[in-house]
């Protein structure tokens, strides 16, 4: 049976990646919107990588006798300066949860919860790839400036992104 403290601090997370979610599906519309649909597949894409972050939690719980308990989420924002400015807040934004991992493992380790840590070993090595993807993102931005062309480019590769399957069931 999970202990209380932990069952709270896991569900704040699970609020926290459906809150991914939710600001991803934003800048997926604004993508949309800019007329840059290869960046937009790929936040969609990330929008169903971060359900299944949330899920993943909530079966942790739900196996340990936790009770799961939904939290309200934040609105997303609706418009920014600039795609790269977009791609900037995603890559801030995944840097803000790995510091929320990394508390919750601290967490994890101080109450002695050794299945929450190896549920949330998972998340630490997750979060160095989702930090790596969007750091790379914001670096090309930064090398095309202004190009109209580059942009494209980018779009289009971006737009190849496929979904990864079976990662959710690792
Ligand atoms: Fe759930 O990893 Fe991004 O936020």
């Amino acid at each position: 049976m999970i202990g209380k403290t932990m069952e709270k601090a896991l569900n704040e997370q699970i609020r926290e990646e459906l809150g991914s979610a939710y600001l991803y599906l934003a800048m997926a519309a604004y993508f949309h919107d800019q007329n840059l649909p290869g960046m937009a597949r790929w936040m969609e894409i990330q929008v169903e990588e971060e359900f299944q972050h949330a899920l993943r939690i909530f079966r942790h719980l739900v196996e340990r006798g936790g009770r799961v308990k939904l939290e309200a989420l934040p609105e997303p924002k609706f418009e920014w300066p600039s795609p790269a400015e977009a791609w900037k807040a995603a890559y801030e934004h995944e840097r803000y949860i790995s510091s929320r991992i990394h508390k919750l493992m601290e967490l994890a380790r101080q109450e002695r919860d050794y299945p929450a840590e190896v549920m949330l070993q998972w998340f630490v090595s997750e979060q160095v790839e989702e930090e790596d993807q969007t750091r790379r993102i914001v670096e090309m931005l930064e090398r095309i400036g202004e190009s109209g062309r580059g942009l494209l480019w980018l779009d289009k590769e971006l737009g190849k992104r496929g979904r990864e399957e079976g990662k959710e069931e690792e």
